[in-house]
């Protein structure tokens, strides 16, 4: 195996987490290079159900894993969620946690600013996850964030507290909101410094290191391609590059190590959160996708928008990302569908499109050109060889196929890693 990088070919929640922890076995170590704890992974193993948020999913079996410099982190939650794990008996010490120096920080203020945002927009929010993750990444680009290397000297620290503070009670005095006293976020910051240092360190030497070695690396993305910041559909996007090149940048390493790009792609379409979704289903249908499928937020609880299967949005990821070969996720969800819809095309103001414009007025008034499948009645579910899937369900893979320009090189059956069919 070469390296590979797992990424969301879709709106997010295709099933990322249990193929990362599939592929996790044959690899050295696991990187997470962008997003935050908007990230939700869940992860079956052994029966007993795993929810990740920040933390790359390797650690849940003890794999060397690295949390890059692409990501926003937020020390709280990191350490809330390691006490949850430890609860469940996954023990994470910085032997088996490496956390980049050079990362930025959510801080409370983040995600005090992303809500209120957020409920100050009305019907022209973008559903957020409420985590601070974009006004993290504005400081970010801004040049004033608070990095993990800064909380291991109280001088330097109080310099940037006091700068990031300049541009923010600014803004909440605009706002007739109370000012931030540098103090109180000095003494947080100073508090959790001494837990998240032992972590910290030069992610990118460790990496050169495994690299040297023929250590295998995953890369784990978080979100999808349509949430990419450049690539999605702007503005209903996340505010990192959730696209495979990007998991060079964001743990320190050249674009040759990325390797492989595995897309996970769910057999139909879902999003959580606002913003145009072509193939939504908003009928009985789309109900009982979101019901079988358990189509809730992870880390939100939100219920997620169901739609058929979006082939152009999918052969947009394939080719923007540089994506060479998908794992379908969720094809079970179908079973028992008379007749499955797949999107084959577009048409706006008359004109047929073979791709999804960038403009948010576009990408809003498209309508979708469909092609009629025939469904099956036999269950997929848990299904580990190709000759377990009924004549129709191949085709329906095959045409997927063909119409992404992408061979499915993972089949995933059910949330348990045994069921996964190995295609290529
Ligand atoms: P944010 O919080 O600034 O990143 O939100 C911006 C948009 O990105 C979407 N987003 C996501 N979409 C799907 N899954 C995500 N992670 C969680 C999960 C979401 C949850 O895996 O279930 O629990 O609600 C995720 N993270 C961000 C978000 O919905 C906005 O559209
Ligand atoms: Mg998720």
């Amino acid at each position: 195996m070469t390296n590979v990088a797992v990424v969301g070919s879709q709106w997010g929640d295709e099933g990322k987490g249990k193929v990362v922890d599939w592929l996790s076995e044959r690899a050295d170590m696991v990187v997470r290079f962008q997003g935050g704890h908007n990230a939700g992974h869940t992860l079956v193993v052994d029966g007993m159900t795993y929810k990740l948020s920040l933390l790359p999913s390797g650690v849940v079996r003890g794999k060397p894993s690295i949390i890059g410099n692409g990501v926003v982190i937020d020390p709280w939650a990191l350490f809330a969620e390691i006490e949850r794990l430890s609860a469940q008996g996954v023990s994470i010490t910085p032997e088996v946690l490496r956390v980049a120096e050079n990362a930025v920080l959510i801080l409370p203020l983040h995600g005090n600013l992303d809500r209120a945002r957020e409920a100050a927009a009305g019907e022209a929010r973008i559903g957020t996850t409420g985590r601070g993750i974009g006004p993290a990444y504005e400081d970010k680009v801004a040049r004033r964030a608070i990095r993990v290397c800064d909380l291991a000297d109280a001088d330097v620290l109080r310099f940037k507290v006091d700068r990031l503070l300049t541009h923010h009670n600014a803004l909440l005095r605009g706002l007739g909101e109370p000012e931030l006293e540098p103090e109180s976020l000095m003494a947080a910051l100073l508090e959790i410094a001494p837990r998240l240092l032992p972590f910290a360190g030069p992610v990118w030497r460790d990496l050169e290191a495994a690299r040297r070695a023929g250590r295998k690396i995953l890369f784990e993305g978080a979100q999808g391609a349509l949430l990419d910041v450049d690539h999605g559909t702007y503005p209903y996007v996340t505010s990192s590059n959730t696209v495979a090149p990007n998991a060079a940048t964001g743990c320190g390493v050249g674009p040759g190590a990325v390797g492989y790009v595995l897309g996970i792609t769910k057999a139909y379409t879902t999003r959580v959160g606002a913003g145009p979704f072509p193939t939504e289903l908003t009928d009985e249908v789309g109900r009982l996708l979101g019901e079988r499928g358990h189509e809730f937020g992870t880390v939100t609880g939100r219920p997620r928008r169901c739609g058929w299967f979006d082939a152009v949005l999918v052969r947009q990821s394939i080719q923007v990302g540089g994506i060479r070969g998908i794992a379908l996720t969720k094809l079970d969800v179908l079973d028992g569908l008379e007749t499955l819809k797949v999107c084959v095309g577009y048409t706006l103001n008359g004109v047929l499109l073979d791709y999804l414009p960038a403009s948010m007025k576009a990408q809003a008034a498209v309508t979708p050109v469909y092609e009629s499948l025939p469904g099956w009645q036999e269950s997929t579910r848990g299904a580990r060889s190709w000759a377990d899937l009924p004549a129709a369900a191949v085709k329906y893979i095959r045409r997927l196929e063909e119409l992404i320009g992408a061979p499915v090189a993972l089949l995933s059956t059910s949330p348990e890693r045994e069921d996964t069919i190995l295609v290529q």
